[in-house]
């Protein structure tokens, strides 16, 4: 046995399935997850002393890479300080102030400390904020596990059942979500425009979506939500735990020119420690207590050793033609890929540092289009990669993430060790 093994076997004595969150279990690939004991730049190395180079990235949370010095120093000299106060401190003004200067759209923010209770909240402020109930999501987006975000939910929830629904959500949860199929705009304008507008508090989806694989919004598709919800007078929320500081400094609102009316942000803004936050127009954003009527708390919301890993991480993020260069070392990687899969059935959808590569289709727009991908033949590919020193995200259709640490020898050895196994055939 390995020491992997091992520690697994005895974390699956205490920890439900081993594991704090159910895709790293390694189930969707059918083998045992490594054990990891350190990170460094584009590298992660197990208990058993075992290398991977890395593009899962802590689900894309490290543009930066794993234990980025700069973003170190400023975290130790906070802890220094004290890592915890449950009251206000000077530097969550300073990463407000810093994301609402980036982000045209958000005039003010609450920081919490997950992405699943930036969604969350963001309902709440819409239902409070409208006064009506109903909320519409995208079939195969995944905001996070609070009851009414996971009906119908991607990344690991698809596995459950063919309602993709999570056991033990409330009834009224479920009758509350109405989930309408992505990049289909006469659904959603029919829907919207049939008497049911009036009663939606919130559209939210992901802009890019990246639980269900990376899967572009097509033309109009953005630009047709944000009028029809201004039309019903319903809230258009963009989730962008992901894309947010990911695809670009604006996100990817700023890459596609849609302003939301209120913004999830997660992963990037915590610089590799638990932050996220949800902004938006102030009159919206005011409804929460102390100033209005909606409840909201945490005890280790802006918490300052998160805030400082966050505010490190952009101020880097904001250097002139970082973007240019993570998409330059991103194009390294998937570019000869690309290439090699003109000749097999599969394909790589991309938006800058973020994508997947998915088997047996040329194209995913919905969750639709992923029942036809090769599942059989992506766990023998993630298997080959792994036994390579090669880590991916461990499930057909979650996203893959470049960061700024990934050598360019790094990247060619990926790619070499993906084009052969393409060409030799999984
Ligand atoms: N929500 C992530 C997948 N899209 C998984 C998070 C985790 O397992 O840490």
């Amino acid at each position: 046995m390995t020491i992997s093994e091992m520690i697994f076997a005895d974390a699956c004595k205490v920890i439900p399935g081993g594991v704090n969150s159910p895709v790293r279990s390694f189930q969707a690939v059918g083998m045992q997850p490594m054990i990891v004991a350190s990170g460094s730049g584009d590298l992660i190395c197990d208990v058993d002393g075992r290398e991977f180079i890395d593009y899962c990235g802590s689900w894309g949370q490290l543009i930066l890479g794993h234990a980025e010095p700069r973003v170190v120093r400023a975290t130790q000299q906070q802890i220094e300080k004290g890592s915890s106060f449950g009251i206000a401190t000077k530097i969550e003004g300073e990463l407000a102030r810093k994301i609402v200067e980036l982000i045209p759209s958000v005039e003010k923010l609450r920081f919490v400390s997950s992405g699943t209770e930036a969604t969350m909240t963001a309902l709440r402020i819409a239902r409070g904020y409208t006064g009506r109930q109903k909320i519409v999501k995208f079939i195969g987006h995944y905001h996070g596990h609070s009851d009414s975000l996971l009906v119908q939910a991607g990344s690991g929830v698809s596995a459950l059942n063919v309602e993709a629904t999570s056991k033990g959500v409330n009834a009224s949860a479920i009758a509350d979500t109405i989930c309408l199929p992505f990049n289909d705009i006469g659904a959603v304008r029919s829907f919207l425009r049939s008497g049911n507008g009036e009663k939606i508090a919130a559209v939210i989806v992901e802009p890019i979506a990246g639980n269900m694989g990376v899967v572009l919004p097509e033309k109009g598709f953005l630009e047709m939500l944000r009028e029809e919800t201004a039309l019903a007078g319903a809230l258009l929320i963009f989730d962008e735990v992901i894309t947010g500081f990911r695809v670009a400094l604006g996100g990817a609102q700023g890459f596609f020119g849609i302003d939301p009316d209120m913004t999830c942000f997660g992963k990037i803004i915590g610089g590799g420690f638990p932050a996220a936050a949800v902004g938006g127009k102030a009159k919206i954003m005011d409804v929460l207590a102390p100033i209005g009527q909606v409840y909201q708390a945490g005890t280790l919301s802006g918490n300052p050793v998160a805030m400082c890993a966050g505010l490190e991480t952009l101020r880097q993020l904001e250097v002139e033609g970082f973007y240019q260069r993570l998409e330059e070392k991103t194009k390294r990687l998937v570019l000869p890929i690309e290439k090699a899969l003109e000749k097999i059935p599969g394909c790589i959808q991309r938006c800058g540092s973020m994508f997947t590569l998915f088997f047996g289709v040329k194209q995913v727009r919905n969750k639709e289009d992923l029942k036809s991908i090769d599942e059989a033949k992506f766990r023998r590919f993630f298997k080959a990669l792994f036994e390579r020193g090669i880590y991916i995200p461990p499930a057909s259709s979650e996203a893959w993430f470049v960061s700024a640490a990934h050598t360019d020898e790094r990247l060619d050895f990926t790619a070499n060790v993906i084009c052969s196994l393409l060409r030799d055939g999984i």
